[in-house]
């Protein structure tokens, strides 16, 4: 018996000692978006080099499609380390903390140029919280600018009174209820069948998303409207990221990085290809009429301050540092 417990220790310990030069270490990433999208095409091509980077070390699997987690579950799927790491979407974690929905408000940052600079303003407050909270941020990618889809055209926001607005944030919901629709919490990955059974007519998003689940086919007019650009952020489990040898974290951190990079460029990019999809698929694609954007703007001031109030002294010193 006790020889027997020493071999065992003997195996063990000879399967650690050659555990650093052997090891391959397996990470799960889930996304909630389809692999066709710009945002997982890109976290493909950042695994891959990942997996290059470290001689195939580290293996990252991404999981797109909210096959894994869906988009809600996915920060607190990192968080307890049932995936290693994982793409969210700040703005659907409003609620927890209202830092997580600056980017989701309506006209705070409508360009690429003052998202990069909200994100700036951001950064380290979200460092911080995630840090608290047992994770690393990687690096973020904004989605393209977002605009109004609507099965009637809209001259105004009166004329979106009572339409079944669907929402993917608790801030796109409340732009629902202050334009008098009616809000319904839809993922990406359920939006297509939900547009399908008529449970949706008019919702703001992408045109990446737009091509993504097809919105041409139910919903004729795209209004431009540029609101504000929400991210999305690839967040790592802090102790399977202390688990790595350094060369390992400095071969994430760097393939982070240019992902950051390529991801803005290819969301620049995205954004004019998808308009001009979903023209070619019969839609209408206009600027919002000058009734409709003010209409618009009125609710993005009622939001900012609505959010400043629950942001509190965190959140004004976020905006001061984003308007330096
Ligand atoms: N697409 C995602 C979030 C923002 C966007 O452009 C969605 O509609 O769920």
């Amino acid at each position: 018996m006790k020889r027997r417990l020493f071999s065992v220790t003997l195996a063990a310990s000879a399967l650690a000692l050659s555990l650093p030069a052997t090891a391959q270490t397996k990470w799960d990433l889930p996304a909630a978006y389809p692999a066709t999208n710009f945002h997982s095409v890109n976290l493909a091509a950042f695994a891959a080099d990942v997996q290059k980077a470290t001689g195939g070390k580290l293996q990252i699997t991404v999981h797109p499609g909210a096959s894994l987690f869906k988009l809600p579950e996915i920060k607190r799927a990192v968080q307890g380390g049932q995936a290693q790491i994982g793409e969210i979407l700040l703005a659907a974690y409003q609620n927890e903390w209202q830092m997580f929905g600056a980017d989701g408000l309506p006209f705070l940052a409508t360009s690429y140029a003052d998202s990069m600079k909200l994100y700036q303003a951001q950064k380290p407050i979200l460092e911080k919280k995630l840090a608290e909270q047992g994770m690393t941020l990687l690096y973020t990618v904004a989605w393209p600018p977002q605009g109004i889809y609507s099965k009637k055209p809209l001259a105004s926001a009166a004329d979106l009174k009572g339409s079944k607005w669907r929402a993917y944030s608790p801030s796109t919901s409340r732009i629902a209820e202050l334009v008098g629709a009616q809000p319904v919490t839809v993922q990406a990955a359920e939006l297509s069948q939900a547009l399908a059974t008529g449970a949706v007519e008019a919702n703001m998003t992408s045109g990446a998303t737009g091509v993504d689940s097809k919105l041409y086919e139910h919903l004729k007019f795209y209004y431009d409207v540029q609101a504000w650009l929400p991210k999305n952020a690839i967040i790592v489990n802090k102790r399977a990221f202390d688990a790595l040898d350094k060369p390992t974290q400095d071969a994430l951190r760097k393939a982070g990085a240019d992902a950051e990079a390529r991801g803005w460029a290819a969301s620049q990019k995205v954004n004019t290809d998808t308009l001009a999809i979903l023209k070619t698929n019969g839609m209408t694609v206009e600027p919002p009429s000058a009734a409709l954007k003010a209409d618009m703007q009125k609710v993005g001031e009622t939001m900012l301050k609505e959010w400043l109030e629950k942001a509190g002294p965190d959140g004004q010193a976020m905006l001061d540092a984003y308007k330096k």
